[in-house]
């Protein structure tokens, strides 16, 4: 290997997934032609010259023009010209060109962004911890140690460069479980050298806020919204942080929610909440990103309850709130119908938020492509007014032009040297970015580019489109489903083990535990059969979908099989589209994605001579594991769900190779073996 490096100086260096998508290859000269030196246009400069893959000893030009079709940072390219109203619309074109050199897609024509603002959120906590992060800790914040090192700088900088090549203008640099002191001055020392890095990339910065800071970073009696020494703290503090940042992009909140507090404690509305922050950054121009992630123990279906406590606010929120609603109704599970709070509202702006980091589908340890999931949400029609009012043209602006419009990830990135502990996860980071800048791009359009950034080689015969690029795509396509097959098909959801949110544990439910955080809450499996039924005689929940949707959820015959079990409780025996009853097709269904998996190890171990050493036996060690993951998940469900069904397992099907006893007393399969 030493020989041939040495010889060869062609391979490149060591693949270990640092460099992501933006993978240095060996560059043609090439003359750039920049209308005028400053901090962005240098860079777009420097990625042409460092990266260009053209024709050699050609001449590219970067044009500031003022035209119409072009939209806010969109841009307009061809081979040798890139033209845009900004100067970030130049950079995000000068990524556009490179990336389609290297792809091999045309490069040719005008792309505007879909939505203006398109955020990472991230939920690192300022002890450097991240809740739900898979891929080590914070890049953002250590431990109390505020002091800003060269290395920091260094990867805050090839985060804004990876952030910037897929078009994502914003990053909310800590939890929305936010900790009062990060509004301390000192944290906003710090989070105002994190946005001077990210300031050239077009990158703004946001925080969360924690409702009650005035209380207790402030030492208020009160975080009452309405209070006028409330309200003066708030002010001061927003001053204090346009001092630091001045272009600093609004405030997160959580309120309300999951033990969270906010302006129900002091008998107001989340609109009272939100406004008052709204009012005070309107000068600023910064936004308010409020979270609909609110339910209650004492509901009887928690699916309901975004809905019921923000519908009847529409109308209510100023012009510089955005309500940020999970693209399904309960938690970012494997499938979730689209949340009905899409296509609800006509006065308020409402933002998709989805999770990139893989919290319920298989944490770092699991090969699962997301774009197909946040593909369906986006295309679901919510017929708000009428057919085509899908989830992405009601959140764009393009069904109600609001001031603002965004969308948000919860990122999924970490100290890990490849940034996301899976090598494929960082296909979800960048999926994320390309469908937040242009949301009519298909999943697997996306997965085709990424992976011939990521593991294309110069020199690549159509061998390695038939037997990597074909296969790996194939995979990263099924990859979700399979995910939904082995842990949560059907419709099934929350099913997961408590904690972790790794692997099974629909038999979860300790003596008094909140219900509605218990496995048996949501699938309501007993002797009689299984599912939540959210029908009209049921909990009601498919009333707040547009009809025809409602009619359609609402009868088993005409509710799409794969959320059968989220709007209906079902016999054992019902009998499916297939001809089999529902058990056997719940059995065939955890069978098909444990089986997924195991294709996907062979496909990967096919592919071994095309790529590098390293990261081909860092996927194929974790592919390893997920099959025997998906094998307990697998078990785990149907035998705990065969005391129920008290039904064979269709004898032409593997039999499970654990004890339900066994698996119920491992311990947590997230722990690392
Ligand atoms: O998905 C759940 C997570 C919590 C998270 C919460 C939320 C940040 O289990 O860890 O808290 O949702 O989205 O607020």
């Amino acid at each position: 290997m030493l020989v041939l490096s040495l010889l060869g100086g062609l391979i490149a260096e060591a693949e270990d997934g640092h460099q992501l998508w933006l993978r240095k290859q060996k560059e043609q000269p090439v003359t750039v032609l920049s209308p005028l030196p400053n901090p962005v246009l240098d860079i777009a400069v420097k990625e042409l010259k460092e990266n260009w893959q053209g024709e050699a000893n050609t001449t590219v030009k970067l044009e500031l023009i003022s035209d119409k079709r072009i939209k806010t940072d969109g841009f307009r390219i061809s081979r040798q010209l890139i033209q845009a109203n900004t100067q970030l619309g130049l950079l995000y074109g000068t990524y556009e060109l490179l990336r389609r050199q290297q792809t091999g897609d045309p490069i040719v024509g005008i792309s505007n962004p879909a939505y203006q603002r398109r955020i990472l959120n991230h939920w690192d906590n300022p002890n450097g911890s991240i809740e739900r992060g898979y891929a080590g800790k914070s890049i953002f914040w250590r431990n109390k140690d505020l002091t800003v090192t060269a290395s920091d700088r260094k990867l805050w900088e090839e985060y804004a460069r990876a952030n910037a090549s897929v078009g994502i203008n914003g990053s909310v640099l800590n939890n929305v479980n936010a900790s009062p002191g990060m509004l301390s001055t000192e944290n906003l020392g710090r989070a105002k050298a994190i946005a001077d890095v990210l300031r050239p990339y077009g990158i703004q910065v946001y925080l969360s806020v924690n409702f009650a800071s005035p209380v207790r970073l402030g030492g208020l009696k009160s975080a009452d919204p309405l209070n006028a020494d409330v309200i003066a703290w708030w002010k001061k503090k927003t001053k204090e942080v346009y001092s630091m940042i001045p272009d600093f992009g609004g405030f997160l909140v959580k309120a309300n929610s999951e033990g969270q507090p906010g302006p129900q404690d002091f008998g107001r509305t989340h609109a009272d909440g939100a406004n008052m922050m709204a009012d005070i950054l309107k000068p600023y121009k910064g936004i308010v990103m409020w979270r609909a992630f609110v339910y209650d123990a004492k509901d009887k279906d928690r699916a309901r309850l975004a809905y019921t406590e923000f519908k009847p606010l529409d109308g209510k929120f100023r012009d510089n709130v955005i309500v940020q609603v999970k693209n399904g109704p309960i938690d970012f599970q494997p499938r979730e119908p689209f949340s009905p709070l899409f296509g609800a509202m006509k006065k308020t702006a409402v933002m998709p938020e989805f999770q990139i980091t893989q919290e319920y589908l298989g944490h770092s340890y699991q090969l699962v492509y997301l774009a197909p999931m946040w593909e369906e949400c986006l295309k679901s029609d919510t017929y708000q007014e009428g057919k085509g009012s899908t989830v992405a043209r009601v959140t764009d602006g393009s069904i109600f032009a609001g001031k603002y419009n965004a969308i948000a990830g919860v990122a999924n990135i970490g100290l890990d040297t490849n940034w996301t502990g899976h090598h494929f996860a960082q296909a979800n980071w960048y999926a994320f970015g390309r469908l937040a800048w242009d949301h009519q791009l298909s999943s697997e359009k996306i997965a085709d580019e990424w992976i011939k950034l990521t593991f294309g080689r110069a020199g690549a015969g159509p061998d390695w489109k038939s037997k990597f690029l074909n296969p790996v795509k194939d995979m990263m396509m099924e990859s979700r489903e399979a995910c939904v097959n082995y842990s949560m098909p059907l419709g099934l959801h929350h099913i997961f083990s408590a904690d972790d949110h790794y692997g099974p544990g629909p038999w979860w439910a300790p003596e008094n535990m909140r219900p509605d955080w218990t496995p048996p809450y949501y699938h309501q499996a007993d002797s009689t059969g299984i599912g939540f039924d959210r029908t009209k005689t049921g909990s009601n929940a498919v009333s707040q979908y547009h009809e025809p949707l409602c009619s359609r959820f609402n009868a088993a015959e005409t509710c799409p099989e794969v959320y059968l079990l989220w709007f209906h409780h079902l016999p054992w025996d019902y009998k499916m589209k297939s001809g089999k009853i529902l058990w056997d097709e719940l059995c065939y269904l955890y069978d098909k994605g444990l089986n997924e998996v195991r294709g996907f190890q062979k496909t990967w171990d096919k592919a071994e001579e095309y790529v590098d050493a390293e990261r081909f036996l860092h996927v194929q060690r974790r592919l390893k594991r997920q099959t025997r993951d998906a094998q307990v998940y697998k078990d785990g469900c149907l035998l705990y769900f065969q005391q129920f069904s008290r039904r064979p397992i269709p004898f032409e099907l593997e039999r499970p190779v654990y004890n339900l006893d066994f698996i119920r007393s491992m311990k947590p399969l997230s722990i690392n073996r």
